[in-house]
């Protein structure tokens, strides 16, 4: 087994979702062990303009050879919803994974070229590295420093609980959005068993900040996929999310109803319904 450190990054969509579906595809795939999980940071852009970065690190255990590394991170980003565009470069993307380092040395082939070429110029991709590899800060020390050093560890906006009417299913998430809890409230319903689960959420620290996920929720789009406002009065919120979980390669049909109690707090409800492939 060889130590290897895989970069990722997120700009479209839940994108805590997406780095935390990319760790557990990649965790479960034979030959592959996560080994460690760096912060993860919040960044600016480079490129066109587009919406900011989440960027970590995953060190990774591994017996696959480089090649095969890199054909199993194309995949997962095709698991997790990326679409590439013909002659797009450093467009937005729901997810990125990038071979940034790898323990048994260098690697150039067309395909595949490791160290990452941009990686001394990127305190996005240094920072996370330095995280999980601190033994190569006499390599990449200087580097991160040169390029402004560490960006700002990033915050999540939003803490959702969900909890089963049955009282048997119980998901605790903290997320980025209420986007990203939905997405990541969905990966943790098990694949298995009934085809279908309810779930009910009430979301803190109230309605303000109710207001402003679901304003993200929109500028964001969830996990690219469709929202519709099916009610909409100043006490009342009723909308519906269709999109496919960025967590795990399952179909889900979101819905989600909320009322403002009388303290102005936001009753949430939210129906997954989610079909098996
Ligand atoms: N490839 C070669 N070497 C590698 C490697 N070490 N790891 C080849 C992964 N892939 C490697 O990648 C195109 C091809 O590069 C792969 O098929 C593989 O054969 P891609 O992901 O389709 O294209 P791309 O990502 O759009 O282009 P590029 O030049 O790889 O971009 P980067 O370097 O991935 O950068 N801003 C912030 N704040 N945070 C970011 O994470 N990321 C990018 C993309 C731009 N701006 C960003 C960030
Ligand atoms: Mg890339």
């Amino acid at each position: 087994m060889s130590a290897v450190v895989v970069g990722v990054g997120s700009n479209l969509g839940a994108r805590e979702a997406s780095i935390r579906g990319a760790r557990a595809l990649l965790d479960a795939r034979d030959g592959i062990e996560v080994r460690d999980v760096s912060s993860i940071y919040e960044t600016e852009p480079l490129g066109p303009p587009q919406p900011h970065y989440l960027n970590a690190a995953f060190r990774v255990e591994t017996s696959l050879s480089p090649a095969e590394l890199l054909r199993v991170l194309l995949r997962t980003e095709r698991r997790l919803g990326r679409h590439r565009l013909p002659d797009e470069r450093w467009g937005p993307r729901s997810i990125d994974l990038d071979l940034l380092w790898d323990q048994r040395g260098r690697h150039e082939s067309p395909e595949l070229c490791v160290p990452h070429p941009e990686l001394e110029n990127r305190a996005f991709a240094l920072a996370p590295l330095l995280d999980v590899a601190p033994e190569l800060s006499e390599f990449f020390g200087r580097s991160l420093e040169q390029v402004g050093g560490r960006p700002l560890a990033w915050e999540r906006g939003a803490i959702v609980r969900a909890k089963s009417p049955s009282g048997r299913l119980e998901v605790a998430v903290e997320a980025d959005s209420l986007a990203d809890a939905c997405a990541i409230c969905i990966a943790q319903i098990p694949a298995r068993g009934r085809p279908w689960s309810t779930l009910h959420l009430s979301i803190e620290p109230g309605a303000d900040s109710f207001a402003s996920a679901l304003r993200d929720l929109f500028r964001r789009g969830f996990s690219a996929h469709a929202a519709t406002v099916s009610h909409c009065s100043e006490s009342r919120w009723a909308l519906e999310l269709h999109g496919v979980n960025a967590g795990i390669p399952i179909e889900a049909d979101v819905r989600l109803r909320t009322t403002l109690g009388a303290q102005r707090r936001a009753h949430v409800q939210l129906s997954i319904v989610v079909t098996q492939p």
